[in-house]
């Protein structure tokens, strides 16, 4: 019966990872898939997790199934985290969250549940968006439709995206990304938010916020502006949370599906609905992960471990973008690439062509995503003035 299978090829951005490895250059620098590096290069386990992971082993009593919505501590971790402790919208009881197998968990939590009790209704993506967006929304058979994000000189197209916002039919789901857009490391500022949210009023739209990298941009407060702007106005929102990036437990798969009602009885009605659109694909979420982060933001010392590395970590990356442009300079391409210092999170859309990606990797052995994408955090001191001479060497 499976003669008649064909073999499909894998995720572009993952096998970037194996094509890395088997590189024999020396000098090989890896700014593809989306993970934090540190200066030596490597993922390191964030010093308040292994703390957190000692003391687990010591006073972990089970590990029973903790139910469709996963442990009520950590969902409140998050809920107060995502909104600041003294929201509103928890005071009123109009959020509830339902823990997942990451963030993409959340997201197909997302796609089952407007399937199901959203029908007709269509996703709005920005244009480009993290390809398995595509992935996780087709595979749940929503409709999926595109809105403009960047233009043709490889600057965030808001006018474009506004104009096209304004056409969407009454009703229909825009996924906005919260920060650190990826794959451009384009995001909104405040003023451009206020606008947003005007169109989503005007025009009934249901905002899904993906919020997979709180922390990574300008700080966990200011990361969630927009995300506590919606829901302190809008009466529905959804967002897909994720702790993959900013407790670095990738694979622990840790996040989080919040959706915000009109009231408290809105919210349990939905989350009725969360609980079955849950156990129709995992049944339960892991528990290790949302064990960690519990134990975190149950100890005040390990928060502030956690939130030093975290600071630690985005002031790299920030400093990083800033130190590329000027690595440019003596080549007399720091105008060219002065967006990277202005981007936010770990991607920034270089406005590299699939051709100088190409050279790249094959005279350079420097990887990243065709589509021009680099990962930041791949840079370090060591490598910095090779990946600017480099490009210097392939746009010339
Ligand atoms: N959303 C965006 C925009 C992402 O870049 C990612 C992944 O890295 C995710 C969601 C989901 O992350 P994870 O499922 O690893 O938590
Ligand atoms: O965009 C990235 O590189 C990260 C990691 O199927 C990732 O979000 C990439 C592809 C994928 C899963 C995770």
């Amino acid at each position: 019966m499976f003669e008649s299978i064909e073999r499909v090829p894998g995720d572009a951005i993952l096998g970037l990872i194996e094509a890395f490895k088997s590189d024999k250059n020396p000098n090989k620098v890896d700014l593809g898939v989306g993970v934090y590096r540190d200066e030596q290069g490597t993922t390191p386990i964030m010093r308040a997790v292994k703390e957190a992971e000692k003391l687990l082993i010591d006073n972990e009593k089970t590990k029973a199934y903790i139910g469709s919505h996963g442990d009520p501590e950590y969902g409140a971790d998050i809920l107060k985290t995502v909104f600041g402790a003294e929201s509103d919208v928890l005071a009123a009881n109009r959020a509830s969250a339902t823990q997942s197998p990451g963030g993409t968990g959340a997201l197909r939590l997302a796609a089952g549940f407007i399937k199901t009790n959203l029908p007709g209704k269509s996703i709005w993506l920005s244009d480009p968006t993290w390809p398995n967006h595509l992935g996780v929304f087709g595979a749940a058979g929503l409709n999926i439709e595109k809105y403009p994000y960047v233009d043709a000189d490889n600057r965030l197209d808001f006018d474009g995206m506004l104009a096209a916002l304004k056409q969407i039919p009454q009703g229909d789901v825009v996924l906005l990304h919260a920060c650190c857009h990826n794959p451009t490391g384009f995001d909104l500022s405040q003023d451009q938010w206020q606008q947003v949210l005007a169109v989503l009023q005007e025009r009934e739209l249901l905002p899904l916020v993906d919020f997979a990298y709180q922390g990574f941009g300008d700080g966990m407060d200011e990361d969630a502006y927009g995300v506590r702007l919606l829901a302190n106005t809008l009466d529905e929102m959804l967002i897909t949370q994720s702790c993959s990036k900013n407790f670095g437990i990738y694979r622990e798969r840790t996040g989080c599906f919040i959706a915000v009602a009109k009231d408290a009885d809105d919210m349990a009605d939905v989350r009725s609905q969360l609980a079955i659109t849950a156990r129709e694909n995992y049944s339960n979420p892991p528990g290790h992960g949302s064990a960690i982060v519990a134990t975190i933001f149950n100890s005040d010392e390990l928060t502030t471990m956690w939130r030093e590395e975290l600071d630690e970590m985005r002031g790299r990356i920030n400093g990083l973008r800033n130190d590329f442009v000027k690595g440019l300079a003596p080549h007399g391409l720091d105008q060219r690439f002065a967006h990277v210092a202005e981007q936010r999170g770990m991607f920034s859309f270089t406005g590299l062509t699939p051709a100088h990606v190409e050279k790249l990797r094959d005279e350079h052995s420097i990887y990243m995503v065709k589509s021009g994408r680099a990962n930041v955090a791949g840079l370090n001191s060591a490598n910095l003035e090779y990946v600017c001479n480099a490009i210097a060497d392939v746009v010339k």
